[in-house]
Parts: structure tokens; sequence; C-alpha cells
């Protein structure tokens, strides 16, 4: 199966910017998770109101086009509240899972010496406004972000992409037969069920499994970098969509280029419809990638990060990506499946 996605840059861009007249959102507003649900385009996305602790806390906003939003709140919607989180609410994807409204977000929290563990929280929310929160998902021995959840069960369970930073060949090893996980300067044992086949050699896309959204087993390495433009690492990018063709998925990698530039591009994916641990189509090159000053400029250079995709009945493909790090921008345009003769 072949999978083509042209997308156009959104002539409007960017669609959010910094806003001064709320400190919290006055320095950055970038990725945002997006749904449509019930007639409207929902958006939550990522701000920052200062560069000294750099905390991120989520803002809501609504568009009937998909296009113009409007903020909904002068406050952040989901903000640090418990001590897993405190360092920041970041990056968040929301999808619609068996009628609830589930947002999965990184967790920011910090060790002794200031260093960073990323983990990836769970809340729902009935409105958008408020949020329940159920805590971290992720296993505790990994560094992780980019955490997308199927909208439907698999073969009866619910089914997971994540990516652990720290599960590589890289660090990883083997005390008295005990196999053990770097997680920065501690190794802790692997307490995650069976021992996955192999790990990968760069931070990857895995796949896991439960039966409760937050207790997660299962895991094993789904797709790994292949490509130069994410030779150095890929994450999870939009909650997979269900396509009559397979789950497309679009996320995104990591590149290093010829002149040492790290550059983040979006790509894109097919999964098997039944059996989404089958890969089926990967782009060779990015759908999206750092063309224009506020994707090449801002907080991060050369970033495109896209977190949110609807892809409405007609056809047409709205990915929601941050630029920068700095604002939030729109892609959209059509998908194309075709048979290999
Ligand atoms: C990733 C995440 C994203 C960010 C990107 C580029 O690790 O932290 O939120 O947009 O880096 O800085």
């Amino acid at each position: 199966m072949h999978l083509e996605i042209s997308l156009e840059k959104y002539h409007g861009n960017p669609i959010l910017k910094p806003n001064p007249d709320n400190r919290w959102e006055s320095q950055a507003v970038f990725n945002a998770g997006a749904l449509y649900h019930n007639g409207q385009f929902h958006i939550l996305y990522r701000a920052i109101g200062e560069y000294e602790q750099y905390i991120s806390r989520l803002g809501y906003a609504v568009s009937d086009d998909g296009m113009h939003f409007e903020r909904i709140s002068d406050e952040p919607v989901l903000f640090p509240e418990f001590d897993y989180e405190r360092w920041g609410c970041e990056d968040p994807r929301i999808m619609l899972i068996g009628g609830t409204v589930y947002v999965t977000y990184v967790a920011l929290d910090r060790g002794e010496n200031n260093e960073i563990f990323p983990l990836t929280a769970l809340a729902t929310t009935d409105d958008f406004l408020s949020y329940e929160k159920h805590g971290l998902i992720n296993p505790a021995i990994s560094i992780n972000k980019d955490c997308v959840i199927f909208p439907e069960k698999i073969g009866g369970r619910y089914m997971m992409l994540h990516r652990p930073h720290n599960w590589t060949t890289g660090e990883i090893r083997r005390d008295d037969c005990q196999l053990t996980v770097k997680r920065y300067d501690r190794w802790l044992p692997w307490d995650q069920g069976p021992e996955p086949e192999r790990f990968p050699e760069k931070p990857a896309i895995w796949a896991a499994y439960s039966d409760n959204l937050t207790d997660w087993d299962g895991h094993h390495v789904l797709m790994e970098s292949m490509f130069p433009w994410e030779n150095e690492k890929i994450g999870g990018g939009c909650p997979p969509i269900k396509t009559d063709h397979g789950w497309l998925l679009i996320y995104h990698g990591v590149g290093v280029n010829s002149d040492g530039r790290r550059i983040y591009s979006g790509g894109a994916a097919l999964l098997d419809l039944d059996d989404p641990a089958t890969v089926l189509y990967r782009s060779q090159q990015p759908i999206l990638a750092p063309e224009c000053d506020y994707e090449r400029e801002g907080d991060v250079p050369w970033v495109v990060f896209p977190e949110g995709a609807v892809l409405l009945q007609g056809g047409q493909l709205f990915v929601y990506y941050g630029g920068g790090d700095k604002c939030l921008n729109l892609a959209r345009g059509t998908v194309r499946f075709q048979e290999f003769l």
C-alpha cells in the first residue's frame, strides 16, 4: 500500500501566537493536540510565560472552520498540581475513546540534581475546561514522551504508542542476569513484564497494551529510524486516525543534516487496521518540514512538531503543529491510498 499525503501550509500561519495579555502564555504557544468533536475543532496548546523555569501549561481554543481559533479561557486549563508534573505539563494529545475525551501530556518532574524526568500522564475531561487527572501511565524507568493511544480497542485491548528515550541498546545492560535500564545516572531493574525481543539502537516508537488505560504491558518496538530525515530519533506525533486502508500515523523524526543541524520534521506511516503492530507503509521523505521563518526561527529553530490531526469526512486533512517551539500552525491537505501493482 502506498500513501500519498500532500500538505500545504496555511497562508494565515501562525494560527496562534503568544498572548501578551496573559502572563502564562505570553512568551510561546505551540505544540497542540486537536479533536474534531460535536462539529467543532478543539485544541489544547502548550504555553510558556517565562524562561527562568520554563514551566509549560495548557490553554484551550475552539474553531468552527479549523483555521480561526478563539481562546476560551484566560487561564490555563491544565497546569501543574501534583509532584510528578510540577515542572510542567507539555505536549498534549487528545483522543476520543469510547465517548470519553482523553488527554495524554508530558509531565515533567526533576531529580535531586535537577535532571529532568519526562513521563506521560493521562487526564479526562467533559468540557475541555476542567480535568480529572489519572496520574502517570508510562513505566517509571523510561524517560518518555510522545504517547498516543488508539481511539478504539485493538483485539479487545487498548493500545498505545510511546517513545521511551532510554530504552535503547546503549542504555540497557545485564547485571547478574538482571536486565537494568539507565535512567540518567541510575541503573534500575527492568520490571515491565517479559523482556522485549530487542532494544533499538536509537530512541524509537514502541507499542504497549492495556485493559484499563493506566497499566500497560507487552512493550515492543514498532518503528525505528529508517531514513536520513529521521536519523537521530523518531516519536509519535498525532493520535492514529482510522481509515479504510489502515491506521494513519503522523509522527515526528529528528535528523542531523550534513551541516550538523538538528531538524524536526513530520512523517507518515500506515499501520494495519486489525494488527497495528504491522507497518504497511512509511514516508521516505518528510510530509512536513521546517521551511518558513516561523519554523526556522523561534525558541528552538528548525522545528515542526505535529501533535493533532483531523481527517474530515470529505477527506480533508488538518494537521496542527508547533513551529520553532514558539507558535502554532496549520497544514492542510489530502491523503491518497494506492495499492501497489
Ligand atoms: C521535543 C519536545 C517538543 C519540542 C521538541 C523541539 O523533545 O520537547 O515539545 O517541540 O523537542 O524542541
